[in-house]
């Protein structure tokens, strides 16, 4: 058909990137699978207790561009390592690199010694040697492994795993599937790392643009866009920047192929199917959907949760969510998960038989953070009016000056109700800290939110509030102290930490051996954080402050406030990041020392 507003480029085909052009969306049918080589050979299943795994450079193609990955035993992602509960597993890790590499096994709690992070308990693994790990497996459930050391994660260094019960599993299935998702670039991630730091929003192509500014005025009046445009301006930040780095960088994978080289799982008619969402990405947030099918979510982050039924949800770097479906035709479903910038997707098939496919739909609008994102603790565009919830360094004359001949009379500095987190003060050490560029004055602490553009979008979406864990808090003792860290960045100097302070400079967080402990984190920056502690649980806690959910990665949006209880029940060093990969790389990482 000609009537498309403009022709997909080949790439565009190949990598699931997003017409650029509003409006304008190509449904991907069968008839656009190219005869292109698959990128790198499928994971293997490996099954059992003693397990080798080689680290080694892996030439692949997944875009039509030769480019060299790093791989686990030569596929991308690694191998799907299916343990049992109770198991002790043995896993020879050997390094074929000419670089130290490392796993880490994510969510899996172990001694210290295993967990693989170098510096910590563990040197790395150099090159041409072989490290062993050895641990017994004391959970079940969806988990994942990736590298710890330098951005060999991003390059490909990841897989599932998936720990059997011991116990039957109280979850029924007649199939199981593991749905990998990850960003993959051609271009060197540190040449990405070298390109944010000199220009943050490099990757930010989709400034709005004249014809924006022109519509959101026809839309909500000159005053309040303009308003809107200038507070924006003020920040020196675009309202733009929901990711660094976007699908004109990185095509989205499932199972290590691209959109165009559709992995299908199979299924029979009435089956019930289990799909492990894994998000391994470096990088990237998804929200995921299967038009025509309720999904019904078990588990998160491996560990079981009361069935909650969905049409969409969306999954932070690092996290998991096994999902049951049922589908009642004999027909395909489109996996379909797009960023959540909007600017492309990850898509899989679940087919009666291979070959077959189903529309993809249209990315949906790119939406755009408002100011009341930034920490107002409300999300109606209306409480930014007047209002000054997040305040942005280096803005002139402070947010009065600027809001000047807004309405006030629509200011509403006490949120929006239960889900206000109230005013928080800031660490001393944020103040006159370029390393800091906004601070959040009155967080969010709702757990119902679905988040930027998802919310109203017409589908039942899932938000944290929805996760209750199947089991009472294992750890009833009231918390013995509250530990208050703030998400902290620049995003122009493309500088990240925690109080204004990045890993280099930062003193250990020292935990007592057996305490319970609350953490709380407060998100100053525009960006998700998905805070991920090593080697102990992190207890999500509900509005009120009761224990609700087990978690190992906790995703804090902008201008929230989040808090979890952890129990200090594992002696050693332990890492403690956001896992957007370039995030912890650029400071937003601690140790954490149990002793
Ligand atoms: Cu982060």
């Amino acid at each position: 058909m000609r009537g498309l507003p403009r022709e997909p480029t080949r790439r565009q085909f190949v990598t699931g990137l997003g017409l650029v052009v509003a409006g304008a969306h190509l449904p991907l049918g069968a008839s656009a699978t190219s005869p292109g080589a698959r990128a790198a050979p499928p994971p293997a299943e490996l099954r059992g207790t003693e397990f080798d795994l080689s680290i080694a450079a892996l030439p692949v193609n997944l875009t039509g561009k030769a480019a060299t990955a790093v791989a686990i035993n030569g596929s991308l992602p690694g191998p799907v390592l299916r343990w049992r509960e109770g198991d002790a597993v043995t896993l020879r890790v050997a390094n074929r690199l000419g670089i130290d590499t490392s796993i880490h096994w994510h969510g899996i709690l172990l001694p210290s010694n295993m967990d693989g992070v170098p510096g910590f308990s563990f040197h790395g693994i150099a090159p041409g040697e072989t490290f062993t790990y050895r641990f017994q497996l004391k959970q079940a459930g969806t988990y994942w492994y990736h590298a710890h050391s330098s951005l060999q994660e991003a390059m490909g260094v990841y897989g599932a795993i998936v720990v059997e019960p011991r116990e039957p599993d109280p979850v029924a299935a007649d199939r199981d599937h593991v749905v990998l998702l990850s960003d993959w670039s051609d271009e060197d991630p540190h040449a990405i790392v070298r390109k944010l730091k000199i220009q943050a929003d490099y990757y930010n192509r989709y400034k709005q643009t004249l014809g924006d500014l022109v519509g959101d005025a026809r839309r909500d009046g000159w005053k309040r866009t303009l308003a809107d445009r200038r507070a924006w301006g003020a920040m020196r930040m675009s309202p733009t920047d929901l990711a660094d780095v976007n699908a004109l960088t990185y095509t989205y994978l499932v199972n290590g192929t691209t959109p165009d080289g559709n992995w299908t799982a199979l299924f029979k008619r009435g089956e019930t199917v289990r799909l492990r969402f894994i998000n391994a990405a470096a990088m990237t947030f998804f929200d995921v959907r299967i038009p025509g099918l309720r999904m019904t979510v078990v588990a998160a982050d491996g560990q079981p949760v009361h069935p909650v039924s969905v049409d969409e949800f969306r999954i932070g770097v690092a996290e998991t969510y096994d999902v049951l479906v049922t589908p009642g035709e004999d027909q395909a479903y489109t996996i379909f998960c797009q960023s959540m910038d909007r600017s492309g997707y990850a898509r899989a098939t679940l087919s009666p038989r291979p070959g077959l496919s189903a529309p993809v739909p249209a990315l949906d609008p790119r939406p755009l953070l408002t100011i009341a994102d930034m920490g107002h603790g409300g999300h109606d565009m209306k409480a930014m009016e007047g209002s000054c919830g997040a305040a942005m360094k280096g803005m002139e004359g402070g947010c009065g000056a600027n809001m000047q001949g807004m309405d006030h009379s629509k200011m509403d500095h006490s949120g929006s109700g239960r889900s206000a987190g109230g005013m928080v003060s800031h660490p001393a050490s944020e103040t006159g800290n370029p390393a800091v560029d906004m601070q959040t004055m009155s967080p969010s602490r709702a757990l119902d939110d679905p988040g930027i553009g998802l919310r109203g979008n017409g589908r039942r979406v899932l938000a944290y509030a929805d996760l209750k864990s199947t089991f009472a808090d294992p750890d009833p003792r009231e918390p013995g102290r509250d530990l208050e860290l703030h998400l902290t960045g620049n995003m122009e100097r493309y500088v990240w930490g925690f109080d204004g302070i990045p890993f280099s400079k930062a003193e250990p967080i020292r935990l007592n051996y057996g305490e319970r402990l609350r953490i709380v984190l407060v998100n100053d920056t525009m960006m998700e954080h998905p805070i991920h502690l090593h080697g102990l649980w992190s207890d999500l806690e509900d509005e009120a402050g009761a224990f609700q959910l087990r978690k190992h990665t906790v995703n804090v949006p902008p201008g929230h406030i989040r808090s979890y209880r952890v129990s200090a029940d594992a002696l050693g060093r332990w890492a403690y990041h956001c896992h957007m990969l370039l995030h912890m790389e650029l400071g937003m990482f601690r140790e954490v020392r149990v002793e």
